[in-house]
């Protein structure tokens, strides 16, 4: 997790000094990348302990639909405390927007002379649909997995007031590529392989480019593309935020490429305001001074056949042996 520390030490060596609506103060650079390859390793910071199941627990609320506190609680996961009012509701955050995104339509087929009337009152002549984006994502990675409008985003912004929070994770697209294992040379002859996975084989004469076989394959369960994810993080707290926000979004990669049969490829996070709060400088130090260790491994349950059902039990993570976890304040 190199690129993790890097953000670190680019912030504590380049930041500038910012108040923010916490009153807390930052050190802060504006605009960084940072590519994870999912393939090396499951991207779970090593320098410190991090709690899994909130970062678990907190992905499965969001998928749910769900946007009350209440239901995260109930996987004994706290971190939404601090925004939640009585009732647990937070408004129409995350798991709204990405299951039920409000779409106004003009209302359709009223009978003659409704609309008029409706008009001449004054009444709005619109009804409400639900958009499921997710629902969406998943199927057009199916149907069209070339698109280049496979976007999710979370930033509402007719629903923004009405939100505890808004959105820090605000945007993600997903991306495919066939593999390379669908394009493969033959070493030893002047003639290629060409996989038309998953099960059909084309032998080209490489300079002719013209077909000498044609074979039926046996390659069922073969991969032929590998899926990756790009977020935009508009507001990042580099400190207790970026590291699960890491995590949660290689969880989901991982999710959603098993259920569309893809191999999980890279997470490429993308940031606006990347920042270390003033009261985190020592913990960043403290972590700064640590070895990385290998990367946890993610194992899902390969039983489960949708998105939606996945559940804490289906997740896990092997190998992870991280360094004492590191307490710091949260800025409300
Ligand atoms: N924050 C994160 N990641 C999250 C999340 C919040 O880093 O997933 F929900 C941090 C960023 C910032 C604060 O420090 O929470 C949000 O404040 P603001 O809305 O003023 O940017």
């Amino acid at each position: 997790m190199k690129q993790y520390h890097d953000m670190l030490q680019r912030i504590l060596s380049e930041g500038v000094s910012k108040n923010d609506r916490t009153g807390t103060g930052t050190s802060s650079v504006f605009g960084h990348q940072a590519v994870f390859d999912l393939s090396q390793g499951f991207p779970l910071v090593t320098t410190k302990r991090l709690h899994l199941k909130s970062i678990v627990g907190e992905l499965l609320w969001f998928l749910s639909g769900s946007t009350n506190n209440n239901d995260l609680e109930d996987m004994g996961v706290t971190i939404w405390r601090e925004w939640a009012r009585p009732s647990g509701d937070l408004g129409p955050i995350y798991g709204k927007q990405w299951r039920s995104w409000d779409v106004y339509e003009p209302a359709e087929g009223p009978p003659d002379g409704v609309i008029d009337r409706l008009r001449t009152l004054g009444s709005p002549i619109c009804e409400r649909r639900e958009f499921d984006q997710i629902s969406w994502l998943m199927d057009e990675l199916r149907r069209n997995p070339d698109s280049r409008r496979l976007v999710v985003s979370a930033w509402n912004v007719a629903d923004l007031k009405g939100m505890a929070l808004a959105p820090c994770h605000c945007l993600f697209q997903f991306n495919t590529e066939p593999l390379d294992l669908a394009y493969r040379m033959n070493i030893a002859e002047n003639y290629v392989e060409v996989f038309e996975l998953p099960n059909e084989c084309y032998t080209l004469d490489k300079t002719a480019g013209t077909i000498l076989a044609h074979d039926a394959l046996d390659l069922a369960g073969v991969p032929r593309r590998s899926l990756s994810c790009q977020l935009y993080q508009r507001s990042a707290d580099v400190f207790l935020g970026v590291p699960f926000n890491i995590a949660s979004y290689a969880l989901l990669t991982h999710m959603v490429a098993a259920q569309v049969g893809m191999e999980p490829g890279k997470f490429v996070h993308t940031f606006g305001d990347l920042h270390l709060y003033a009261n985190h400088v020592e913990q960043a130090t403290e972590q700064l001074g640590r070895d990385f260790r290998p990367l946890p491994t993610l194992w899902l349950n390969p039983e489960v056949k949708d998105l939606f059902s996945y559940t804490m039990d289906d997740i896990r993570v092997d190998n992870y042996d991280p360094h004492p976890a590191i307490r710091a304040p949260v800025a409300v």
